[in-house]
């Protein structure tokens, strides 16, 4: 695991994929890079200067950026359909505009934000994760985002709000996939309150300094990169702070096959497939899959105590 503070990149430093890929020097050095001088004023309109982020991006040796295209090409979007390639050549399909997200339940501030009164007091960081997919498929992705911990100080948690749960957009007039019953819309997911608030965990917006595709789950989607892929929640609309577990979609379509938590677990397999091993996009050979995604020293202690093979 290299974590090592975020390098300052210069106002005038834009962030398109030809910049990352010179960068890419650095990235392979372990040396993080944070800030996007680019990307606010893609935003809000308006030029703001460089910020520092406060987190680091965090690489595994050997981990090269997947592609800007293999990123959003290969997608795993049902409500754009079932194949990997579908969500892409759906993605028109996904309303983005204008777009509102509710905030519930256990908070002060509850209410119906905006995607601008939901960003912009917070500064826009870049994160380096591996995204690890249950199927044993794996990318690593340059995230724009803010840490989802800032957002939910933001609404003001009462002390029954033990869970969060987010709810991706229902539109089955325009998204294919919703017209399908194969599984339970909306897509609903969620995270104990503590793995919600870690530092790792993101709202994204963005990716390779770009607005978010919709195939990726524009506008905002949750990554949180020590659990398998479906717990990253996109396009979502609502977020709802409760006092019980709330339910999550591949909970409800297979209770034996995915749990709540679904960290990643090299120790615990999936019923129907190893997890030990995985494969990265653009990579011929397999790679040993880590605990926790890699992110073992950042997050296992939310867990101490507990039994992973019962709560997988
Ligand atoms: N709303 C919604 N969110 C979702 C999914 C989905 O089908 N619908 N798929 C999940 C799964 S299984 C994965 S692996 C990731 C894929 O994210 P990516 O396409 O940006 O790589 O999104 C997750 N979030
Ligand atoms: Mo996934």
């Amino acid at each position: 695991m290299i974590i090592k503070k975020p390098e300052k990149i210069a106002p005038s430093e834009i962030t398109p994929e030809d910049v990352y890929l010179k960068r890419r020097n650095f990235i392979k050095q372990g040396v993080a890079m944070a800030s996007m001088a680019a990307f606010p004023m893609l935003l809000n309109g308006c030029g703001e200067s460089s910020q520092t982020a406060d987190a680091a991006s965090q690489k595994q040796p050997g981990d090269n950026l997947n592609s800007y295209e293999d990123i959003t090409s290969y997608c795993n979007f049902y409500e754009l359909g079932f194949g990997k390639e579908d969500p892409k050549e759906n993605a028109d399909l996904l309303v983005t505009k204008p777009w509102q997200v509710a905030v519930e339940g256990e908070v002060e501030n509850s209410g119906i934000y905006s995607i601008d009164e939901l960003l912009k007091p917070h500064t826009i960081e870049e994160r380096i994760y591996r995204l690890r997919c249950v199927e044993a498929w794996s990318m690593v992705i340059p995230w724009m985002g803010i840490p989802l911990a800032e957002m939910i100080k933001r609404f003001k948690p009462t002390s029954r709000a033990k869970f969060v749960e987010f709810e991706t957009i229902y539109d089955p007039d325009n998204l294919p996939g919703q017209k399908s019953r194969s599984l339970a819309w909306p897509y609903v997911e969620g995270l104990r309150i503590d793995e919600a608030m870690n530092p790792l965990t993101l709202i994204a917006i963005g990716l390779y300094g770009k607005e978010l595709p919709n195939q990726n789950g524009a506008p905002l989607r949750v990554v949180v990169p020590w659990k398998y892929g479906f717990k990253s929640i996109k396009s979502i609309v609502a977020i709802r702070f409760v006092e019980q577990m709330p339910k999550t979609t591949w909970n409800l379509a297979s209770s034996r096959e995915y749990g709540f938590y679904a960290n990643v677990n090299p120790l615990v397999d999936h019923p129907r497939w190893s997890q030990k091993r995985e494969r990265r996009i653009g990579e011929f050979s397999k790679r040993p899959t880590l605990m926790f995604n890699g992110y073992a020293d950042e997050v296992a202690h939310l867990y101490s105590g507990m039994d992973l093979t019962r709560f997988f």
